[in-house]
């Protein structure tokens, strides 16, 4: 190795003589050769793709000489990492992001320029990555930007998918899903690690045998399919520190096709490969709800045995007592998805590393924690005991052994208390016997967190009221965050220079709580119109986008009130609808002159529905009927806009947030867990209309409940609610809403049949959402709306002071919670290359 070789390493370094230089000429030179050398395209004319992909080449030179050099330091000095486990990994687009982070943005931009290319177009060339569903991909994504600004040893670890969540076609107002082939022109950012790669079995059979009094297992036979690495970097903001995202691809085991090829079975080794690649080949399009099919169970498998395989070879490189894992390396499970992490960790531990059960359960439960995203039952993953037996038997024989011993425990501290077992234990009995996986994550983990103080609460109080009775230290709170880089410097930069410009420097980026100093400027005339002026071209850029897009032209003085999210019954998108049909229907019995007198406004709602989800499509074809009619009515003209937004992405987030006045998270109270893009608005001077659920509750006591527009019943309210309501003895519907409801279902708005049966049940008062019950407090906080933006002063004032109160909305914040109270990491930057 170079390192060892100490002529060698010079030879090289004369070679190379620097890292890559940062002036105009070096950045042409090597994007050009990237056109002629890389993609063998001609360098005297190359399309605007062609120029994204050199110039991605060229910027990913630059990262693997930190990257490389981060990580030979980590190693050299034998640190601690976090291995941050997830399904998901919501990137959004990288080159913006990427230039900014290491602060060449300009260089780049003037670099281009001279030979003829605009940057900020080269930023539309980029396919979008989505690999992930929505918020909880989503914010792996920003704890990875995060975790490398604060200089924190850390990797990612998650799947390769050959097609992310899917594209969102709307045609004649329904949803229609087209696969998302993101590879097709290549990944520019990716480096495919032939080199590191691991079997990984599936079925087979267990033989058991004694060692020193120790049980262990033999699993043998089944099937064999290799996981192969691809690294993307992942640089932090102002640091020389670049970490490392790692994503498994599936491919076939050459020795096991070679075995069935003597036998002659030429074809049935053909199927074995494509079944092996196809474990990788697609995201489960499911967000807060399990699907339960054995090809997830096989990608959750996949993904963790070549992790867990991947950090014990690199804790093994250093070190070689097995006591000191939990002091190099700490697991955060995101969700249940990476549950089996924990078992094939034990697993490997007991069969493989001989320790005894006491020795491997300590050190798995000091390395391990786990991350609770959500109460809603239908998203609480369990897998069947024979599902699980058949395709991972020693891993059964395992989760029942770590139960047997747990019941013990409780059985000795609540002698005779079955209901206790019952509901403590990880097995579900039943005739379908079932694994309760947060159970075993929160057996296994040292810290269980949940992601905002309501819902930590929640789950402290409901679904772990046992466990956190009998681990009273146990499940903690972990507010989410966003982070400031994509979503106020790369999505707003005319908001990030003011800002900038305002607090005299462009630390704030990098350290939130600096934000506060701009409440210093709520007042200052001319701060204040060049806060309304970068709104209003932000708002213009969305108004293009949406006619390119959608053909519709939407007037730029209304109020742009905004919901995007998945679509959910419980995130309520059919409440919004609702109140824009009843604003409609205000509007049309109105003269003229008091038209004129409302607050126009345009109302737009993206989002995307899993593909099985019937009664979120029948919301948006709701919204598109509505919008169909409302858009098209000449009594309305510019007063009432009602945009469906198709194909809600990262990349239109980062359109659409900075251009929003008000958005909308009004979930019924307490099934949001968190909710973050709530505060990605709140960055972008938007205001909320809201209840109090998730992160919307730390919201209004960070900005004030004057500042927000707070509405519906409280967490504490709901279940009698409910019962109420499915008792029959909810109050009448009001008056409004039932003329809300016979416009729907008299053909108002077209054929919108499919969503009748839902308006039925909620005249019968099967209201599990209390959208009925909440409609009138929502009714109220709208027109407070309106009577707030009628005061444009005020608004902007509100809106001021919601940023610079936004600053614990942070990642970072986040991030050094969980190093701090979870993970035990310290913060190591790397030297420069001009130290050394
Ligand atoms: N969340 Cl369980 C998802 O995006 N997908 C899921 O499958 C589950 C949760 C969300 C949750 O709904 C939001 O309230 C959170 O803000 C987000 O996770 C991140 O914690």
């Amino acid at each position: 190795f170079i390192y060892h070789n100490e002529d060698k390493a010079k030879k090289i370094w004369e070679l190379m003589q620097t890292y890559q230089g940062v002036d105009q000429k070096s950045i042409q030179r090597s994007i050009v050769n990237h056109v002629e050398y890389t993609l063998a395209m001609t360098r005297f004319n190359f399309s605007d793709f062609g120029c994204y992909q050199a110039t991605a080449f060229s910027m990913r030179d630059r990262l693997l000489e930190s990257w490389n050099d981060t990580n030979q330091y980590f190693t050299t000095h034998n640190v601690k990492r976090v291995y941050y486990l997830s399904l998901e990994f919501l990137l959004g687009r990288l080159m913006q992001n990427t230039l900014n982070n290491i602060n060449m943005e300009k260089n780049y931009r003037e670099a281009l320029l001279d030979i003829g290319y605009d940057l900020e177009r080269l930023y539309d060339e980029e396919v979008d990555p989505a690999l992930g569903n929505g918020g909880l991909g989503r914010l792996a994504a920003c704890f990875l930007d995060s975790l490398a600004t604060l200089e924190v040893p850390a990797w990612g670890y998650g799947i390769r998918y050959d097609y992310g969540i899917f594209k969102q076609v709307i045609r004649d107002g329904y949803q229609c899903e087209v696969p998302d082939f993101w590879l097709s022109g290549g990944n520019p950012w990716e480096i495919e690690r032939p080199e590191v790669v691991y079997p990984i079995r599936f079925y087979g059979y267990t033989e058991k045998y004694e060692e020193n009094g120790v049980e262990r297992a033999q699993w043998k036979g089944g099937e064999i399919v290799m996981a192969k690495a691809y690294d993307t970097p992942v640089p932090g903001y102002n640091t020389f520190n670049c970490n490392n995202l790692r994503l498994w691809k599936s491919l076939p085991a050459q020795e096991f096709d070679f075995q069935s090829f003597n036998k002659g079975d030429y074809l049935s080794s053909v199927e074995m490969k494509q079944r092996a690649e196809y474990i990788t080949s697609v995201l489960y399009p499911n967000d807060n709800s399990q699907e339960g099919k054995e090809l997830r169970l096989k990608q959750q498998y996949f993904f963790c045995s070549a992790t867990v395989r991947d950090v014990i070879r690199r804790f093994k490189k250093n070190n070689s007592d097995w006591k000191d894992f939990p002091k190099k390396a700490a697991l955060q499970l995101n969700d249940t998805h990476p549950a089996i992490a924990a078992v094939e960790f034990l697993r490997i531990l007991i069969d493989e590393e001989k320790l005894d059960w006491g020795e491997a359960w300590k050190i798995l439960h000091s390395s391990f924690s786990y991350t609770n995203h959500t109460v809603l039952p239908e998203a609480l993953e369990t897998w069947s005991v024979g599902l699980i037996s058949h395709l991972l038997p020693r891993h059964m024989e395992l989760i029942f052994l770590i139960n047997h011993y747990f019941m013990e425990d409780i059985a000795k501290k609540y002698p005779g208390d079955y209901q206790r077992m019952e509901e403590m234990s990880i097995i579900a009995e039943g005739d379908d016997k079932q694994v309760r996986m947060a159970n075993l994550c929160i057996l296994c983990s040292h810290k269980v967190n949940g992601v905002a103080e309501l819902h930590t609460k929640l789950i402290q109080e409901t679904i772990f009221k046992r466990f956190h009775e009998y681990f009273p230290n146990k499940i903690e709170n972990k507010t989410n965050g966003v982070t400031p880089r994509r979503w106020i410097h790369c999505a707003n930069p005319k908001l990030s220079d003011l800002i900038t410009e305002a607090l005299e420097d462009s630390e704030w980026i990098g350290e939130l709580e600096r934000i506060e100093y701009l409440e210093n400027f709520a007042e200052d005339e001319e701060f204040v119109q060049k806060w309304i002026d970068i709104k209003k071209q932000n708002k213009e850029k969305l108004a293009a986008k949406v006619k390119e897009v959608l053909g519709i032209k939407i007037p730029v003085n209304a109020l742009y009130d905004v919901q995007i999210k998945r679509i959910h019954e419980y995130k309520r998108q059919l409440m919004n609808i609702l109140y824009v049909i009843h604003r409609y229907l205000t509007l049309k019995d109105m003269t003229p002159g008091e038209r004129e007198k409302v607050v126009p406004r345009v109302v737009i709602i993206g989002g995307k529905a899993a593909p099985g989800y019937h009664n979120a499509k029948a919301i948006i074809k709701l919204v598109n009927a509505v919008g169909d009619i409302v858009n098209n009515d000449k009594d309305i003209g510019d007063i009432l806009k009602v945009i469906f937004y198709p194909n809600y992405c990262v990349s239109a987030a980062q359109t659409l947030i900075p251009a929003s006045e008000l958005s909308q998270h009004i979930s019924t109270a307490g099934m949001e867990a968190s909710g973050t893009s709530n505060m990605k608005f709140v960055m972008n001077g938007c205001l909320i209309i809201g209840t109090m659920d998730g992160a919307n509750v730390e919201i209004s006591e960070e900005v004030g409940e004057d500042n927000m527009f707070i509405f519906g019943a409280r967490v504490h309210e709901v279940d009698d609610i409910r019962h109420r309501l499915f008792a029959g003895e909810h109050n009448p519907i009001g008056k409004r809403l039932q003329r809300v409801f016979d416009a729907i279902l008299s053909g108002t708005f077209g054929d919108v049949s499919i969503i009748h049966p839902i308006i039925h049940s909620l005249m019968d008062g099967k209201d599990y959402y209390l959208v009925t019950e909440d409609f009138d407090s929502y009714v109220k906080a709208q027109n407070k709306v309106d009577d707030t933006y009628r005061d444009q002063k005020k608004w902007n004032m509100m809106s001021i002071l919601g940023v610079s109160r936004s600053a614990k909305f942070s990642s970072d914040r986040t991030i050094e919670e969980y190093c701090d109270s979870i993970w035990k990491v310290d913060r190591i930057p790397i030297p420069t290359p001009s130290d050394s």
